[in-house]
């Protein structure tokens, strides 16, 4: 294959690799979209991790084919293109895969991770779209002998400096802008201000179907090791003592709601009235939608602040929040907060949760 056509088979595929990550990307940052595609936003972040993996192969075995070319071809701006891709493309890559295997990592770090991730992203999207503009531009050019630009080796001149400088400002300018850029609406700028405040829950569910609350068939089971098994109507529920208080919710994967108000039935209060026999050390949490999981010991579980919730902001929970009831335990990451839960089993064995068996979340889940 002659040299060029390889470079712009590359060229191309970069590109198109680029667009690929950032489409499904803006899907998984985008608190609207994220809303619409609730379903399918487990697959679309492994699909953009697939992705993510291809791209930074490709990256990696182009750099040998390129580096010549630019020794050849050596401009400032190709070397500064180069280098800042070959910057951009690391720190991508490497923010994309702590991500990618660290779901349950320091929090702070997942954090920096996040927001070094979701910063080059915004940054890239202007320097794209100059790149386009000017390649148009120069298609439009009145065909020219081409000049060769002199090499001027290491040597700059101000207007380089000018170029690198401008470039690179305007580049992060509009990167900045696009970050708060919105379709205006007032109520849609509103809910904006109130995510950008305390966040936002992003509905995370790991089956497909949302379970629906049936009050005249649901129950809440309390079994396994405990002296009088249980089966509660959810009137039966709210007749328990209640406990409310404001608490922060912090998912694993790095975002937060800060100022949460809970209303919950204690579990010790369900456990006072099954009691749990002297063997019943650990207990496993079942939700209705048949596969989520999670597992705890009991001796985490006694304090009052661990909940039973069936409100949030003084709201009943919505279907897809987990009605009628989820777990809230105050120093224990979401993913312990486990929606539609319909039994609780008191055992002697410790079991692994849904996100231990698939990602190896951490066992105990406290807030790091
Ligand atoms: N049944 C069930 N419970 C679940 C999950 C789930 O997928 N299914 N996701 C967990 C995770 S990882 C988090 S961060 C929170 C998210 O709560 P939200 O969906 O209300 O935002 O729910 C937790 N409880
Ligand atoms: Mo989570």
């Amino acid at each position: 294959m002659k040299k060029q056509t390889l470079y712009r088979y590359i060229h191309f595929t970069h590109a198109l690799l680029i667009l690929i990550l950032l489409l499904s990307g803006a899907i998984l940052f985008i608190p609207e979209l994220r809303i619409l595609l609730i379903e399918g936003r487990w697959q679309i972040r492994q699909f953009h991790i697939a992705v993510g993996i291809f791209y930074s192969l490709f990256l990696l075995a182009a750099i040998p084919l390129v580096f010549p070319y630019f020794k050849k071809h050596r401009s400032w701006r190709k070397t500064f293109h180069l280098c800042l891709m070959v910057f951009l493309g690391l720190l991508w890559t490497v923010t994309g895969i702590y991500l990618w295997i660290n779901p349950a990592g320091y929090f702070t770090l997942r954090q920096l991770s996040i927001t070094v991730h979701d910063a080059i992203s915004l940054f890239i999207i202007p320097w794209i779209l100059i790149h386009i503009g000017l390649w148009i531009y120069s298609k439009y050019q009145p065909k020219q002998p081409r000049v060769v630009e002199r090499d001027r080796g290491w040597l700059i001149s101000r207007r380089d400096v000018l170029f690198l400088f401008g470039g690179t400002t305007i580049a992060m300018l509009l990167g900045g802008l696009t970050k708060w850029f919105q379709p205006i609406s007032a109520s849609f700028l509103a809910s904006i201000e109130e995510v950008k405040r305390r966040g936002y829950f992003r509905i995370y569910s790991v089956s497909s179907e949302t379970p629906v609350f049936d009050p005249a068939t649901w129950r809440l089971r309390v079994d396994g090791l405990v002296q009088t098994p249980l089966e509660l109507t959810f009137d039966e529920l709210m007749q328990l003592p209640k406990h409310s208080y404001i608490q922060d919710f912090h998912c694993v994967t790095g975002w937060s709601v800060t100022g949460v108000k809970w209303d919950g039935i204690p579990l010790s209060e369900l456990v006072k009235q099954a009691g749990v026999q002297p063997e019943g050390m650990y207990v496993k949490m079942y939700s209705s939608d048949q596969i989520y999981t999670e597992t705890y010991e009991w001796s985490q579980l006694v304090g009052r602040d661990v909940i039973i919730a069936y409100q949030i902001d003084d709201k009943p929970l919505l279907e897809s929040q987990g009605a009628p009831v989820r777990l809230f335990h105050p120093q224990m990451y979401g993913y312990k907060s486990i929606k539609w839960l319909e039994r609780i089993e008191f055992t002697n064995r410790r079991d692994l949760g849904y996100w231990q068996e698939k990602e190896g979340y951490s066992l105990n889940g406290y807030l790091s």
